[in-house]
């Protein structure tokens, strides 16, 4: 498979690269694998379903560590890279300092920083969350790119600038701010209906490096318009978590209705679909060299 540092040339060079590039989200080693087989490139290893997948709300309830646990099952199941949701990097620029050391040594490829308060919350839930100070949140995005093992690893900041309501200039500032902090990217986050914000943005920040955005609540505008705009990579957030409930909970609900398991067979995974998954055939090849006896 590829190197680890071979995995953080491929998300560096999606991010700053001329095309329109995808992140799709995942929350455990199944559906990183998953995403990858369905043909992405990249992964976005989300805070919010990583946490909902342990019954946590999106608050930093689940330690640094913790989660760290869960995208290092990801990264060791996927051969393409991870960008980790770091919130608000789980402190200030010290915890950020452990925190993209210990992503380097576990093959993260990079790592997005949001100029919010730690303990965060979900960008979709309540009225204006008062933001970081800008030399604060500068401080952390340099301590990150100071701080990385390796060249190509990927420092994103973003601004919930336009979330928290602070308006377009300020969003605008902000990011030039975090540009010249070394941020390799920004991502410009947007609660709107609409693209127009984002478009808005997009057009006043005139290329003046990668964006990134992260469509959920404009989901019906056409991937063209973000191309046009320049978008650099788009990142599908939260849809393998949320069409995974569905699938769930249609199928514990027949299964419980029916008391029986025999018409539900046909509409779910195999077991082999399950053991390919899993590298069942690695377990075998092993009992082979190794079982004694
Ligand atoms: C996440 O997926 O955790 C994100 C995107 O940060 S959002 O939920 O829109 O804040
Ligand atoms: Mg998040």
């Amino acid at each position: 498979g590829n190197t680890a540092s071979s995995k953080n040339q491929q998300l560096r060079e999606m991010i700053s690269g001329p095309d329109l590039n995808f992140l799709m989200e995942s929350h455990n080693a199944l559906s990183a694998k998953i995403a990858e087989q369905a043909g992405f490139s990249g992964l976005w290893a989300s805070g919010l379903t990583i946490s909902a997948a342990l019954g946590l709300s999106d608050r930093n309830e689940a330690s640094w560590t913790q989660v760290l646990d869960v995208v290092e099952f990801m990264t060791d199941h996927v051969n393409i890279p991870v960008l980790l949701d770091g919130d608000t990097g789980f402190g200030n620029y010290h915890n950020v300092i452990r925190l993209v050391k210990k992503l380097s040594q576990k093959h993260v490829s990079g790592v997005c920083l949001e100029d919010k308060i730690f303990p965060k919350m979900n960008s979709f839930l309540g009225e204006s969350q008062k933001l970081a100070d800008i030399d604060d949140f500068c401080s952390k995005i340099k301590a990150a790119k100071d701080t990385q093992l390796d060249d190509d690893f990927t420092v994103i900041a973003r601004t919930e600038a336009l979330i928290s309501g602070l308006g377009m200039s300020e969003a605008l500032k902000r990011a030039e701010h975090y540009r010249q902090a070394g941020a390799d990217a920004i991502l410009i986050h947007s609660k709107s209906d609409n693209a127009d914000e984002i478009l808005t943005f997009s057009a006043e920040w005139a290329c003046r490096g990668p964006l990134v955005i992260v469509p959920t609540k404009y989901y019906s505008t056409p991937t063209e318009i973000f191309q046009q705009a320049r978008i650099s990579t788009i990142i599908w957030a939260n849809h393998s978590l949320r069409s995974s409930i569905v699938a769930m909970r249609e199928t514990t609900r027949h299964i419980f209705e029916n008391q029986s398991i025999s018409h539900i067979e046909q509409d779910i995974a195999t077991l082999e679909d399950v053991f390919a998954l899993t590298n069942e055939v690695n377990a075998n090849l092993a009992d082979k060299l190794y079982k004694a006896g």
